[in-house]
């Protein structure tokens, strides 16, 4: 869960809702030493219920922060489902009581995804401020593996694989004139890479017990 890598400037942690302020006070850095860089926070809609999700964008609204907050509501917090913990369907609404504008995409759709994004990076870049994109999508697999997932139908699950964004994508750029190859040839380097990161994890050794604490604060 505790992801880093300075070279690409991305990181993540296992609590659920710290993307927010995380990614905001990077926001506050960037306009501070008055780079046209811009963070972009990452959470599920079940995060955004925290009350981080309000104090971010109350914050990063106030102080025209380069911000962008992504979240992708994907109808599940674990097992809990959306319409049990949110008193509204869309976040977008929040986001409006703080003259924080949103873009409501549809998740599953990795150009209009681009798209607004785009929107929203060049917002940030010319001192706008922060946006909001929701992302309409959805989890195939359970939340962790082995999960029974008792919580939803079998039937939910096959009618938002019909909507696959790889294979909407495919389909797309086939339709634009890509060809066959070229698309089966990104496909296997995909896989490849994937392969070698599960070969490089299976083989690496474990970790020392002595150094768990490394780095933690205490
Ligand atoms: C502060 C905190 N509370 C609870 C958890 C346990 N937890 C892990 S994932 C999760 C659900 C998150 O749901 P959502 O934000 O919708 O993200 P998704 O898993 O759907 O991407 C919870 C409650 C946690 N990691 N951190
Ligand atoms: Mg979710």
């Amino acid at each position: 869960m505790h992801l880093f890598d300075k070279e690409v400037r991305f990181s993540c942690s296992g609590i659920v809702g710290a993307s927010f302020p995380q990614a905001a006070g990077a926001a506050f850095a960037f306009k501070y030493r008055g780079e046209d860089n811009v963070a972009v926070a990452f959470a599920g809609e079940g995060a955004a219920n925290h009350g981080t999700f309000y104090e971010t964008l109350n914050a990063a609204s106030l102080w025209e922060l380069p911000l962008i907050v992504v979240v992708e509501d994907n109808m599940y917090a674990d097992s809990t489902p959306k319409n049990m913990a949110l008193a509204t369907p869309h976040h977008f609404q929040r986001a409006m009581s703080l003259n924080v504008p949103s873009y409501l995409v549809d998740g599953m759709d990795v150009i209009d995804v681009y798209l607004a994004t785009r929107k929203a990076v060049q917002r940030a870049r010319s001192g706008g401020g922060p946006s909001l994109i929701e992302a309409v999508t959805y989890r195939f697999r359970g939340h962790f593996e082995g999960d029974g997932q008792e919580y939803r139908e079998r039937d939910e699950v096959e009618v938002w694989r019909l909507m696959d964004p790889i294979t909407r994508l495919g389909n797309r750029l086939t339709k634009l004139g890509v060809e066959k190859e070229r698309l089966e040839e990104r496909r296997r380097r995909a896989r490849e890479k994937v392969d070698e990161a599960l070969k490089f994890a299976e083989e690496s050794p474990y970790p020392e017990p002595s150094t768990a604490l490394t780095g933690v604060f205490r």
